[in-house]
């Protein structure tokens, strides 16, 4: 079907044949190759590719099915404009150029009316390349002067503390943790939410290193570790630092490094101090003598590397207790060997700056963070947000505090535009929606943030419907509101011009790109930290008490559990291996089930597979129960990402998470819940 307005989506060299080459740009740390099976212009089969090395010919089965979304029934295929009451999803299909009068005409009026902060644009992006988020859309937002907005809702306490102790350098590889002795995942799950990890995990399993997970939940992973520390949720820095002072006490710090790279070791060394074992394990709700274990192993091995998740983070002590997982390696002198050291996100490796392209200074309007969306729809007034503009996000499924969001998203007097790809809960709630390509359908650079991965999406089939890309439908929009830049216009109108962004690139990236090749690590080789790759700090050196980072809770400190005799349970909500957030949401069958274990199940006399009722002040969550020992006494899970129809209410995990901030970053605390679970009489 041919689109109403003009695309500039051009059929690859490839177009037509069987096999298309591209890569997979969703929110994961791997960014796989792909091979893309078409036929008569319809996707027949998605796979892995050989093209980047840790994919290895294979990928995930969110993926492997991403047809189904691309041809759902649920896709949105037109532009339409809102007929019934907000939330009912009726629409009517009206041309582009309609809908994006109205948008623009509405944005101008709230401007008059209140001034162009009223107008908030609302995105994360995590499952968009370099290509289709803070681009087009950015230099629109910019010029108009519309809200500024945080982008916190993922990584920010770990960002927060990877940026002011090591200026994010770059990690350990997937390949070189074959190369380790002791491998240490903490708050990270990847045989759920960055697969192609665990060959590497395998292989050096296999020749004798140790394993040892620290995550509340008994995984499958965990299952197969040495050694598994359940922490309670939110006490990782209790833990870190006990170790910490273990390796201070037993003479195993390794000084000599400390006083050449790094600086703050003394306020750590006093940080650490009162976190004896048998203090941090109470704390931690673990076994002292496995603490204990983990420090002597952790302290005379090497190499020893660290998979640092964001599992440990999405809490009131997450910028804490991601600074003191990330102090270990520097204390215990870690670093220097291939195969020791740590991994965090390695997103920052490449130096890519999207700056130049967008040639627009950043404005100085408001900034909203957007952990607190329902509060910012509800509360705020100088002025009100009247505009809301969604993409590249699904905030009433992924925010915190659901049930504020919904309202805000009710108010009669917001215009919301949501430009999306599927029918999602958010979208209901349009005024206009507006069709969006998929991967399958656009131009994009993916970047893995675990694996060093850098390569070219491209389009394998015409777009579905009506559905364009962004940054044709951001250019369009910008010059209905006279914002665009006259001489770049038509340039940018080519799929092959946006790629101009490479002009920003590394030579050797932008080669490897245009050549349509993968490109893998900032450095010749895979890097070892401290050898090919320093911390990018103003001294060069690892900063272990780094002035001026914003803390609400002090360097290293740890806060009690928010629990109350109301709401005594801790609610967890970890990525699952059936949706990426809330992408692939609609594919979900049945109700969501919540983990419990057995004791916390015999004392509300629950039984597996019955159907509960989770609440708090908040609000409440209807679905079933499955009674298991894979969370330990006190902590309840839910999966990330349920859409509506994935509970027997219509509400998820996130109408029970608190909008408050965690102690760095001010980011989501997704973990921290404390609710109330209850049998329900089934209907
Ligand atoms: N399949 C799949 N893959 C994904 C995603 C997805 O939704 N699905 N999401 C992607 C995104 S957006 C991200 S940010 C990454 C996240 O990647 P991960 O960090 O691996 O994922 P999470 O599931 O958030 O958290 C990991 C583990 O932390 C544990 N955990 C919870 N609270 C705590 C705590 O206080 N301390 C410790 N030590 N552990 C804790 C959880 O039980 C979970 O097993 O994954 C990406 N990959
Ligand atoms: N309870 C709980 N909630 C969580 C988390 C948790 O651990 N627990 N984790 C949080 C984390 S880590 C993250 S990163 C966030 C992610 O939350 P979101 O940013 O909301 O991510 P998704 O749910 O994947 O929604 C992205 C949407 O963007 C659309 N989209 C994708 N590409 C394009 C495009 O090119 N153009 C347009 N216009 N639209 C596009 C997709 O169709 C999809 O609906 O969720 C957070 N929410
Ligand atoms: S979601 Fe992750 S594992 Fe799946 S194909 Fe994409 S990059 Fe690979
Ligand atoms: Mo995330």
């Amino acid at each position: 079907m041919a689109p109403t307005d003009q695309t500039d989506v051009r059929p690859p060299a490839t177009w037509g044949s069987s096999t298309v080459h591209t890569a997979c740009p969703l929110d994961c740390p791997d960014a796989c190759s792909l091979a893309v099976k078409v036929e008569g212009g319809r996707i027949l089969e998605i796979d892995g590719s050989h093209s980047a090395p840790t994919t290895n010919g294979f990928i995930c089965g969110k993926v492997r099915k991403f047809d189904q979304r691309v041809y759902s029934s649920e896709r949105v295929l037109y532009p339409s404009i809102r007929r019934g009451p907000k939330g009912r999803g009726e629409f009517t299909v009206v041309p582009w150029s309609e809908a994006l009068d109205v948008i623009a005409e509405r944005m101008q009026l709230a401007r008059e009316t209140f001034g162009a902060e009223s107008v908030l644009p609302f995105y994360y992006g995590g499952s968009n390349g370099l290509l289709t988020n803070e681009m087009e859309d950015a230099r629109l937002f910019r010029r108009f002067g519309a809200s500024r907005l945080a982008r916190t809702v993922c990584a920010a306490p770990t960002t927060a503390a990877a940026t002011a102790m090591y200026g994010k350098m770059a990690g350990v590889a997937y390949q070189d943790y074959a190369h380790a002795k002791l491998i240490v995942v903490w708050g990270a799950n990847p045989p759920a939410s960055g697969i192609h990890l665990m060959a590497h995990i395998k292989q050096a399993q296999k020749s004798g290193a140790r394993l040892v997970v620290i995550d509340p939940r008994r995984t499958p992973l965990a299952r197969t570790a040495d050694l598994h520390l359940p922490v309670a949720p939110g006490t990782d820095v209790a833990v870190a630092l006990a170790v910490i002072r273990d390796l201070f006490d037993t003479g195993r710090a390794d000084d000599a490094f400390l006083n050449a790279h790094a600086t703050g070791v003394d306020a750590l060394r006093a940080a650490a101090a009162p976190w004896s074992f048998a203090e941090a394990a109470e704390t931690a709700r673990i076994d002292e003598a496995h603490l204990r274990l983990f420090a002597e192993w952790y302290g005379t091995t090497s190499p020893a590397v660290i998979r640092c998740g964001w599992g440990q983070e999405r809490n009131r002590n997450g910028g804490a207790a991601s600074m003191a997982i990330l102090a270990l390696p520097a204390v215990a002198g870690k670093f220097g060997v291939r195969g020791g050291g740590y991994t965090m996100s390695n997103s920052s490796a490449y130096g890519l700056q999207a700056e130049r392209w967008i040639n627009t200074p950043e404005s100085d309007a408001r900034i909203v963070n957007m952990n607190q969306l329902g509060r910012a729809l509800t509360e705020f007034d100088s002025p009100p947000i009247s505009v809301l503009f969604a993409y590249n996000c699904n905030p009433l499924s992924t925010m915190p505090d659901q049930n504020r969001v919904k309202l805000g998203l009710e108010r009669e007097d917001l215009f919301t535009v949501v430009f999306e790809q599927s029918m999602t809960d958010t979208a209901k709630y349009a005024d206009v929606v507006l069709p969006a390509t998929t991967f399958l359908e656009h131009y994009d650079v993916a970047r893995g943030y675990g694996a060093y991965h850098l390569h070219l999406v491209q389009p394998v089939i015409e777009p579905l419907g009506e559905a364009r890309p962004n940054h044709e439908v951001f250019r369009d929009l910008a010059r209905r509101l006279g914002l665009v830049d006259a001489d770049r216009d038509d340039a940018l109108g080519q799929a092959e011009g946006l790629l101009d962004v490479t002009a920003n690139l590394p030579d050797a990236v932008a080669q490897a790109l245009s050549a349509g090749a993968v490109a893998t690590g900032p450095a010749e080789g895979l890097p070892i930290q401290f050898v090919d790759v320093h911390p990018v700090t103003d001294d060069g050196k690892v900063h272990l008490a780094p002035d001026g980072v914003a803390t609400t809770s002090g360097l290293y400190a740890f806060q009690p559990d928010p629990a109350t005799t109301d709401y005594p349970l801790a609610l967890i909500s970890p990525a699952s291996a059936h949706t990426i957030s809330s992408t692939l949401g609609e594919l979900r069958p049945g109700i969501a089930k919540l983990k419990m274990h057995p004791d916390d199940a015999r004392a509300r006399a629950i039984e597996d597979a019955e159907a509960v009722r989770i609440f708090n002040a908040l609000g409440e969550v209807w679905c079933e129960v499955a009674v298991t020992p894979e969370v330990p006494p006190g902590v309840v899970s839910l999966p990330k990402g349920l859409w509506a129809r994935s509970t027997e209410n219509g509400a998820t995990s996130n109408a029970l998470v608190p909008d408050t901030l965690t102690d760095m970053g001010a980011g989501a605390c997704f973990n921290d819940a404390r609710v109330q679970v209850a049998l329900r009489a089934k209907h």
